[in-house]
């Protein structure tokens, strides 16, 4: 039997009520599970990097609130004493599908609305009853993958989506000041290393050509109405909730279960790709501070620095006990471990149809004007998230359920 399902950006949570294949154990008590996992992702960022709590009594609507992004921007609002209004999809099992902001629940300035980017009525009615003050739209179909498999849905969601909420904006709350996230997947085939906001776009993918619509109509609207409005552009940011289909958790998620004795091995694409990878919590700040300035503009979001798949991969094995040593090229690439078993090897169905090689964001100009610099580390960032999945691996263990399995 082939089930068909529409894709979640926490697809494990939402799909946990269908048993998932597993050596050694069942699943039971599902929501008991979740609520395990779900108090395991939103344990509150450690380091106080934002800046002073401010009570603004101002309002915000966050679309894709339910994601990483989403999750992370809500808490820092709430910090600051907004009002926010989350726009959700209406799904048959709400509690699973939400559990980056089943904590947040319980608040009582925090509220969800219904609606979807690909519905002018919904973000309207949410819009017009909700008067917000500032809008993030951080939802889109942000796995660029699916991209080529969706290409008409990716540019309905991620590109018109964002010209929906500027419609709706502009029809019922023109006082609104926008953020749309922008993506260094925009740059694509680079025109200048490292990328600015000066440097023009080539986008590799469906959601990157997607993006660009997003950025280009987001200035055409401040510009054709005075609106507002400006574009974050965003490099590879991450987490202990990101998405367990983007690499960075793919491996950490895969390195804790190899630890762990639930796999032997990690099955990668191109691990010769670099990006430039920071931490979420830092990069909502950026998000925030973009629309507290005086006069909007758009802005590199990055660290400046760049890594290759293949050392994030080394760095996060070396975390869990495991020292890697890489031989062969391209699609026979394979990485041993201290005891000469393979744990790492190669899938061509992991590789793109158009590869974005080397990203890396100059950030300067965010730092000039907003004062922002990122405050976690690459190296912070790996072991924080390897730990958060090794975590949530012996929970599992504990609760004797299956433990998270990277999607395909
Ligand atoms: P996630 O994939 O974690 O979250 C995407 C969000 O979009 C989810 O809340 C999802 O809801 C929502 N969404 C998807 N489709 C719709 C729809 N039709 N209507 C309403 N909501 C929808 O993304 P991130 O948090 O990582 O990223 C946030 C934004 O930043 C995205 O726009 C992404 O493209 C962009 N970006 C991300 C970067 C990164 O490195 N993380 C870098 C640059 C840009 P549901 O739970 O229902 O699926
Ligand atoms: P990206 O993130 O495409 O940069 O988009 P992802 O983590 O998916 O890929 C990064 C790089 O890793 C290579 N890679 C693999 N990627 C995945 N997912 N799975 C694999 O097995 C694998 N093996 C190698 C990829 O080829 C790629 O080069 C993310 C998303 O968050 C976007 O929404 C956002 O806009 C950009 O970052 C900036």
């Amino acid at each position: 039997m082939i089930g068909m399902a529409r894709r979640f950006s926490t697809p494990f949570t939402c799909t946990a009520v269908v048993p998932q294949p597993s050596t050694c154990f069942e699943i039971h008590s599902s929501l008991e599970n979740l609520l395990l996992f779900a108090q395991v992702l939103t344990r509150p960022i450690q380091k106080g990097r934002y800046l002073p709590q401010v009570m603004s009594g101002k309002t915000a609507m966050v679309t894709g609130i339910t994601g990483q992004d989403g999750s992370y921007l809500a808490e820092l609002l709430l910090d600051k004493g907004y009002e926010v209004y989350g726009l959700v999809r209406r799904v048959s099992q709400p509690t699973s599908g939400r559990s980056l902001i089943n904590h947040l629940l319980t608040n009582e300035k925090f509220h969800l609305v219904n609606g979807d980017l690909a519905d002018q009525n919904s973000i309207d009615n949410a819009v017009a009853q909700s008067q917000p003050d500032e809008f993030y739209n951080l939802g889109a179909m942000s796995f660029v993958p699916e991209s080529w498999r969706s290409p008409m849905m990716t540019a309905d969601i991620t590109g018109l989506g964002a010209l929906r909420c500027l419609e709706a904006i502009r029809k019922h709350a023109p006082h609104c000041r926008f953020y749309q996230a922008g993506s260094s997947e925009q740059y694509g085939k680079v025109r200048d290393v490292p990328q600015t906001e000066a440097t023009p776009f080539h986008p590799r993918s469906p959601y990157g050509c997607a993006k660009v619509f997003a950025f280009e109509i987001t200035r055409n609207y401040r510009e054709s109405y005075d609106m507002f409005a400006c574009t974050g552009i965003l490099f590879n940011h991450e987490s202990p909730r990101r998405g367990l289909e983007f690499v960075t958790r793919k491996v950490t998620m895969t390195a804790a279960r190899i630890a762990k004795g639930f796999d032997e091995c990690l099955w990668i694409g191109n691990v010769d790709a670099k990006r430039d990878w920071g931490f979420a919590g830092d990069y909502v700040e950026m998000q925030w501070r973009m629309l507290q300035q005086d006069t909007p503009g758009d802005y590199v979001v990055a660290t400046g620095r760049t890594h290759s798949v293949r050392d994030m991969i080394t760095l996060a094995f070396s975390h869990v006990g495991m020292n890697l040593v890489w031989s062969g090229e391209g699609v026979d690439t394979i990485a041993t471990d201290q005891d000469g078993t393979i744990r790492v090897r190669t899938n061509p169905k992991f590789f793109r149809p158009a590869e974005v090689d080397l990203l890396i964001g100059d950030p300067a100009l965010a730092e000039k004007e907003l004062g922002w610099v990122p405050g976690t580390s690459f190296e912070e960032l790996v072991q924080m998230m390897v730990d958060s999945d090794v975590a949530i691996v012996e929970e599992a263990v504990k609760g004797g359920y299956a433990p998270p399995i990277p999607p395909e």
